[in-house]
């Protein structure tokens, strides 16, 4: 008998375990799937071209030493300059390419692509 009750104890664990488990990778892979950032360094944008889903939130940062900005082609979105390890983010709402370039360093160019 006792075995049995052990065993029972066993199985309701392991499935309030399953549910939390679930629970908590649903909300884990939804934040995750909305943030996506682009790196500043040695005059480029790294990834250059970068795909996203509507709705994610880029946030370039700046790895060079030297200040750079982040200006949409189409005026979509525009950051102050950034000095070293300085950071803009913005969300992209809408379906479309979006190329930008660097203000200060005009051959500097970039392009986010939302799906
Ligand atoms: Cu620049």
């Amino acid at each position: 008998m006792k075995t049995i009750a052990l065993f029972i104890l066993t199985l309701a664990t392991v499935g309030i375990l399953a549910t939390a488990l679930v629970a908590g990778t649903g909300d884990g892979s939804n934040s995750q799937q909305h943030i996506s950032e682009v790196k500043i360094d040695n005059f480029s944008f790294g990834p250059n071209e970068l795909k996203v889903a509507v709705g994610t939130t880029v946030t370039w940062t700046n790895r060079d030493d030297i200040p750079h900005t982040v200006v949409s082609t189409d005026g979509a979105f525009k950051s102050k300059v950034l000095d070293t390890d300085e950071k803009f983010s913005f969300t992209f709402t809408k379906t479309g390419s979006y190329p930008y370039f660097c203000s200060i360093h005009p051959k500097m160019t970039g392009k986010v692509v939302v799906q």
